[in-house]
């Protein structure tokens, strides 16, 4: 079999990349943080985020826009707390950015301040898509092992802050936090690492001080201070 490549000499992504560009300036205009998580099935995704829902208690107000390849389950886990919409793949490994706005258009927008989008759980094609997000966030428990970042680079590359979750199993776990952190950063060297337990709470605090200086500063950058 013989391979032809073909120059097609047209960046076929760059339409995809404005429409996200154009979205993140319009929720930057409304003083709208947007947060996309990514991390493999099981790492705590849904868990963090009704962590900090109950930290919050309500202000900041924030939004939840959360993707399975199947069922509503996490949509039903979240919405006692947060407003919250499904967005439902039927297969997709990952989220793309005219599902994660037709989301957004069912969602009661007013007066938020944060909108996370909770991605497929999967370490490698959601690292691939911009979804319009000020923020990328890489979630990673202890569970799964600390030499994930060198295996898995552009879901840390790519990411502005990586959550080790599940915190509370460390004893019972062969896992250093010192040597992922270590691993996180010869991949991204500015990456900052959080350790958190969204069973019990640790760490949740921190967390939830480092998103709100997050969107300060970004309210900074645009002149929007309020
Ligand atoms: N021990 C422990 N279990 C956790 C923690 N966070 C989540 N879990 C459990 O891990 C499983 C997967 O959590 P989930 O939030 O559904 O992960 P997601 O698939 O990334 O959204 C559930 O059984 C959670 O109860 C944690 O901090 N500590
Ligand atoms: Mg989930």
């Amino acid at each position: 079999m013989s391979a032809e490549t073909i120059p097609i000499q047209k960046d076929i992504q760059s339409q995809r990349r404005a429409e996200a560009e154009a979205w993140r300036r319009s929720l930057t205009a409304r003083g709208i943080l947007c947060v996309n998580m990514i991390s493999s099935p099981g790492a705590g995704k849904t868990s963090l985020l009704q962590a900090m829902a109950r930290h919050w208690s309500g202000r900041p107000k924030m939004a939840v826009l959360v993707g399975d390849i199947a069922t509503d389950r996490d949509a039903q886990r979240l919405a006692p707390l947060v407003p919250v919409r499904q967005l439902t793949t039927g297969g997709a490994c990952h989220l793309e950015l005219p599902l994660v706005r037709n989301g957004w258009d069912q969602l009661d927008q007013d007066g938020l301040e944060f909108l996370f989008i909770e991605n497929i759980g999967n370490l490698v094609c959601p690292a691939s898509h911009d979804l319009g997000e000020h923020l990328r966030v890489v979630v990673l428990s202890v569970t799964e092992g600390d030499d994930k970042p060198g295996k898995y680079p552009k879901a840390f590359r790519t990411s502005q802050a990586c959550v080790i979750n599940k915190i509370d199993l460390l004893p019972y776990v062969p896992f250093s936090l010192s040597a992922v952190t270590e691993d996180a950063h010869l991949v991204r060297s500015d990456l900052p690492v959080m350790a958190v337990s969204a069973l019990n709470g640790d760490g949740i605090a921190a967390w939830c001080g480092f998103l709100v200086a997050q969107r300060q500063q970004l309210l900074r950058d645009a002149n929007l201070d309020r």
